[in-house]
This record gives C-alpha cells, structure tokens and sequence, in this order.
C-alpha cells in the first residue's frame, strides 16, 4: 500500500530535481524537497516537517532518533502540529495529547516552485469518523509550507460547518541546538508566562537573554514577539517569526522528562529547544460560520560569527 501511495504521489506532483516522493522511515510516504541550498523531508503523517537543512549546515530542526513513525504515534522532533487542542483535552483528558492532527494522515493538495524559486507545499485534513469523536464541528485545515532560504509555515483553519467553535493551535517546533546550556533566547524578556513546572505559576521574565539551567515548559499569552535562538557552538542564531499567534510556548524536558519519554534519548535533551508559535488558553480562536484563520511561523538562519 505504501509503494503505491508513494507511486500515485510521484505521478501527479513530482518535479523532477525538486520535489521527491519516497518511503521514510517505518516506510511511511515523505515528500523529500532539494531547492539548492536547501533540503527539507515532509511526512503526510501529520503533515509534519521533520527535516530542514541549508547545505553546508547541521540540520536547524531536531528529530529524535528513537522517534516512532507508526499511525497512531506523534514523530518525536520537527514541526508537530498540534489542533484543535494543545496539551491534554480539557472535557476528556483520555483524548489525544495535543490534538489530532499531528497523527492524521493528511492529503497532498499541491506542490509547485513559486516565482522567488521557493517550493510551496499544500496539504489538507478534513473531518473523518474518529476526528468526529474528538471535535464534533466541520472544518478545513490547509497547511502551506515554503521552502527556501527560510522556512515558511501557515495554518489555516476554516469552519466549514454550521455552528461556531473554538481551537487552539500550536506549531510545535523542534530547534536544533548544540547545547541548550550555552543557548540564549531572545525577545521574552519582560514578557509575562505561566510555567507547567512545579510548582506551576505565573512570572514576569528578566531581561534578554533567557539561559536555560533546569526543565523548562513555559506559555507566555498574549505574546506575538519574534524569538531569536542564538547557539553559540553552532556558530548561527535561528530567528523564530511569527503572524496571527498571541503565544509562544518555550520547552526543554532536561534530564528527567527526558529520561520519562520512551520516544526520546535519555542523551538527547541538551540538543533540541522548542519555541512554538500557537494559540493556547485565553488565546484560543473561535471561528464563526465560513470563518477562517491563518497563523504563521517563519524560520530563518544566520551564521553568529558574520
Ligand atoms: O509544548 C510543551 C509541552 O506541552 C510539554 O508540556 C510536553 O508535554 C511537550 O509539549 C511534549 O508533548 P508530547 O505530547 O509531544 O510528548
């Protein structure tokens, strides 16, 4: 079956030098982008972007090699999209963590190389009789993703139904750093958030930077500053954008955590970040009848020492 997906996938939207279609890992069909000087590997699990690197470069996202790649299990690192729900369900907490769109398998709309030379990536996920189960609403979530130089993503939810309802969102992203004890994040400072580490609550941060010595897993609402990860053993800063999203969500598991997800190297923590653009808590979004709402994150790189 996978073969076959595969096949019909490199009929309809290969091109030829650009865009691939072939079986990842666990044999789950990926879309392999190559638009010198850059590469990028999208699974339609989760229509999640699991690879994305300049040439030249370590990759900027980070992928846990004990990732899973099965049906019915979020991959561990990338871009995770997390709708209609971020972190447990509040009226079932038996459902998903975080949704489940990151472990539907969406469908490939498009692929084409846009006028500035950029591949743009659309892909769709529409209601099915288990996603009834979790969010009983009608909908239309079109996912864009742009490669090139940088790396652009936009969510688009659309109620195609005929009764309002509200989501929350996040684009769950994996940076990957050399060493989270010699990051610094940019562009919190000041900012008020709430910490899911105990003992939870609700802090003004310091002043920039934010330097990292313990588990961190901090949501700041009503927030739409642009973040800067500046890795000074990478010699590069990696500058999070973002447009439509009022929070920022700020994880690193460290030793514990790490040691608690069977999904992840208990070495693995010191290599990743997560700074994710969403909408969470107070920040949800309702949608009335034929409303839509997009939100965007931007991914872009420099090297520290130019
Ligand atoms: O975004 C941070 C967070 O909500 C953490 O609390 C942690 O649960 C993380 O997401 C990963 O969640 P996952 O369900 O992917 O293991």
């Amino acid at each position: 079956m996978p073969d076959r997906i595969v096949a019909a996938l490199r009929e309809k939207f290969e091109i030829e030098n650009f865009v691939g279609f072939d079986l990842g890992v666990n044999r789950v069909p990926r879309i392999v982008v190559t638009i010198p000087p850059c590469e990028a590997h999208i699974y339609l699990h989760g229509a999640h972007v699991t690879h994305y690197r300049h040439r030249g470069q370590s990759p900027l996202l980070f992928l846990s090699e004990k990732s899973l790649f099965q049906n019915d299990k979020p991959i561990r690192g990338g871009i995770p999209i997390c709708w209609p729900w971020f972190g447990p369900n509040k009226q079932n907490p038996s459902f998903p963590m975080h949704g489940f769109a990151r472990t539907s398998m969406w469908e490939l709309q498009g692929v084409a190389q846009i006028p500035t030379g950029q591949i743009e990536l659309k892909l769709s996920l529409t209601p099915n009789e288990q996603s009834k189960n979790f969010f009983p609403h009608d909908f239309v979530l079109d996912y864009t993703i742009t490669i090139g130089d940088t790396l652009e993503l936009a969510l688009r939810a659309t109620n195609t139904g005929d009764q309002p309802f509200t989501y929350e969102e996040a684009l769950h992203t994996y940076f990957a750093i050399s060493d989270i004890r010699k990051t610094q994040l940019l562009g919190l400072g000041g900012s008020t958030y709430t910490t899911k580490v105990a003992p939870p609550g609700t802090h003004t941060q310091g002043p920039d930077p934010l330097l990292f010595t313990a588990e961190t897993d901090s949501v700041y609402t009503n927030n739409t500053a642009e973040c800067t990860i500046i890795d000074p053993p990478g010699d590069r800063t990696i500058v999070v954008g973002k447009q439509n999203s009022n929070s920022t969500i700020v994880w690193n598991p460290w030793i514990a955590k790490a040691k608690a997800m069977p999904d992840f190297s208990d070495e693995e923590w010191p290599k990743m970040l997560c700074v994710e653009t969403a909408n969470v808590w107070d920040n949800a979004i309702t949608l009335a009848l034929g409303q839509s709402h997009t939100m965007y994150q931007r991914i872009a790189t420099r090297q520290l020492s130019q």
